[in-house]
């Protein structure tokens, strides 16, 4: 029996059930229930928040996991990926105030930037070697500019209109993000047998849906 943690509620959610119905395999899922038993494949889905995810595929409370790369490397867990899903492609963008002047990154130096990426924007911006206060913020990135408490932001972006309703300009991309599987790096052969089934099925679903 193999182990794959899933995102209860969210973004992820849909389509990572999809995707393991799409493989072949069923099982019955409830809203309630935090875990569940494939029928016709030795699965067991636990259904958790997205950024606990790598940490627990990382300590192998779960030998698998779906979740989007921004929260993988913000983890600072990237060698868990084994395979793009394709799917939840957004990306990790640096917006300011519509109405500020801004040129290049080097603008950035110094200011207040708000951001729930912390460990991907510090190794982006030391790599241009821009020094920035971050202030690390779980939710609502988007207003920190227009209460004063921020430059500018460092948020997910997909279709852009946040930003947009929010007064603000996307300026740099700093991450391109898609859902990705993650496995436990000392899976035993028989759990490491059933992976290369799963991504082998993974591969095929996708190919059929190009
Ligand atoms: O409750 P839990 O912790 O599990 O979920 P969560 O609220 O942390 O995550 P969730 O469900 O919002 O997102 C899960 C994953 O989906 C993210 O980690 C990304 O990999 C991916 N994803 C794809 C997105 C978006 N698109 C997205 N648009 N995650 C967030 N957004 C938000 C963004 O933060 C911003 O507020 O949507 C807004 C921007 O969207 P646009 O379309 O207006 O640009
Ligand atoms: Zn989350």
């Amino acid at each position: 029996m193999i182990r794959l943690a899933i995102q209860k509620s969210g973004r992820l959610s849909e389509d990572s059930l999809s995707l393991i119905r799409e493989c072949g395999i069923s099982f019955v899922s409830s809203s309630y229930k935090l875990k569940t038993e494939a029928t016709n494949f030795p699965l067991e889905i636990l259904y958790l928040r997205d950024d606990d995810i790598p940490g627990y595929v990382q300590d192998g409370v779960a030998d698998l996991g779906v979740v989007g790369q921004n929260v993988l490397v913000e983890a600072g867990l990237p060698e868990l990926e084994v395979e793009p899903l394709g799917f939840s492609k957004c990306r990790l963008s640096l917006a300011v105030p519509r109405g500020e002047a801004y040129a290049s990154v080097a603008d950035l130096q110094g200011k207040n930037i708000a951001t729930s990426y912390p460990q991907i924007l510090g190794t982006y911006l030391a790599g241009h070697g821009v020094q920035a206060n971050l202030h690390t913020i779980s939710g609502s990135v988007e207003i920190a500019p227009s209460i004063g408490l921020a430059d500018a932001i460092c948020d997910i972006v997909s279709s852009g209109s946040t930003l947009l309703g929010n007064g603000l300009r996307e300026v740099e991309t700093v991450f391109r993000s898609e859902a990705v599987l993650i496995a436990n790096r000392a899976l035993s052969a028989e759990k490491q047998a059933l992976l290369e089934q799963l991504q082998f099925r993974m591969q095929a679903v996708r190919r059929a849906r190009r």
